[in-house]
């Protein structure tokens, strides 16, 4: 009665899909924007242009990863290319061109980057009347940008709390259901640009033929379970005890394959997709983890939520979490939902008891 039941969803599913797919023929990323722009009748078209922005900004920096296999013929970083220019890394490329299309979009009033320590005020007369902040990591898991394994660019968008003039830290410090829009671009075997304004999720590929992101992946949502966890295994021995028991409940009990880029918009996009669970869990020596909250855990907690998944710290909601610093990292369990709720019964059976 169970397959049964699950055969009906999945089919459901898959009309729901193609009735979209249908709708939305061939229909390129800006063409979705404004066409879903219209489901808001108030809508000024400020959040439509800034996520146009961002996408634009994504193909130029997609254009820079492509060419990262050619570093040896075109000067490394750091060193003069043949025209002379210096060449910049990679992640610091991607800062500076989302941050010059986002100043000079016109639509955002601050910007927050995991490359910047301080928040960056858009100080011109449109950064002062303009609505949105936008938190990023412009390049994220460039670890691999040697190895040619996927890459990502992560974002958020909030509604300034603050009045009209410069923008200020409160603005950035917002939990993540305060958030009006997330995404990712995945820069692997093909660019895809994934992202959700708290109406699901949608994905876009770009084909490179015309330069466009065209709509391939509507209506995404997250099986509740999946194959596969993504961990970084080498830190086992130093994960909580409730991390190390649900992993091994994970492979002993539950066969679960290990699959880990060490790229989170890669093991995130497998995970959104094909359900399953990525953890990036609290170790000895990094009590809150590696990922920024901000930049990394929160708008792939909207995404996922989004999606039908979850995330949390392993005790508290990610998107409940109230930030406290521009930076500040925290311990991320994100996928499925029938996987985060045993990652709930484990930290409760084996927390340490707190005296
Ligand atoms: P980065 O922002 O410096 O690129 O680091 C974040 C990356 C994530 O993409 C990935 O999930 C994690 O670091 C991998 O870390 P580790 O090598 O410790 O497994
Ligand atoms: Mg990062």
């Amino acid at each position: 009665m169970r397959n049964f039941s699950l055969k009906m969803n999945n089919f459901t599913a898959l009309i729901k899909k193609t009735l979209v797919m249908n709708r939305y023929n061939g229909i390129t990323l800006d063409e979705f924007i404004i066409l879903k722009e219209k489901d808001y009748p108030d809508a000024k078209g400020n959040l439509s242009k800034l996520l146009r922005d961002i996408g634009v900004a994504s193909k130029v920096i997609n254009r820079e990863v492509n060419k990262a296999g050619l570093v040896d013929i075109l000067g490394a970083a750091g060193k003069t290319n043949i025209q002379d220019e210096e060449q910049q890394k990679l992640d610091v490329f991607a800062n500076n061109m989302l941050i010059n299309y986002l100043k000079n979009g016109g639509q955002c009033t601050g910007i927050g980057s995991e490359e910047n320590e301080d928040v960056i005020v858009v100080d011109t007369p449109d950064g002062h009347q303009a609505h949105y902040v936008v938190l990023m990591d412009p390049l994220d898991g460039s670890s691999n940008i040697d190895i040619n394994a996927s890459i990502g660019t992560i974002f958020s968008i909030y509604k300034r709390k603050s009045p009209v003039g410069p923008c200020n830290l409160e603005d950035f410090l917002q939990e993540g259901n305060k958030l009006v829009a997330a995404g990712y671009v995945i820069y692997g075997s093909s660019t895809m640009m994934v992202y959700s304004t708290g109406n699901g999720v949608n994905g876009f590929t770009l084909d490179p033929s015309i330069g466009e992101f065209c709509l391939s992946h509507p209506d995404i949502t997250t099986p509740d379970t999946g194959k596969y966890y993504a961990v970084n295994q080498s830190n086992y021995a130093f994960f909580p005890e409730h991390t190390r028991r649900y992993i091994d409940w994970l492979v002993n009990e539950k066969r679960k394959g290990l699959r880990y880029i060490g790229s989170m918009v890669g093991d995130m996009h497998r995970t959104l997709l094909q359900g399953g669970i990525f953890m990036y869990p609290a170790t000895t020596s990094s009590p809150q983890g590696k990922l920024r909250l901000l930049y990394e855990c929160i708008p792939m907690a909207f995404l996922m939520q989004q999606a039908g998944g979850r995330a949390s710290d392993g005790h508290q909601e990610i998107m409940d979490i109230v930030p406290q610093e521009l930076h500040q990292r925290s311990p991320i369990y994100i996928g499925s939902t029938r996987l985060l709720k045993r990652v709930d019964q484990f930290v409760e059976k084996y927390s340490e008891a707190i005296s």
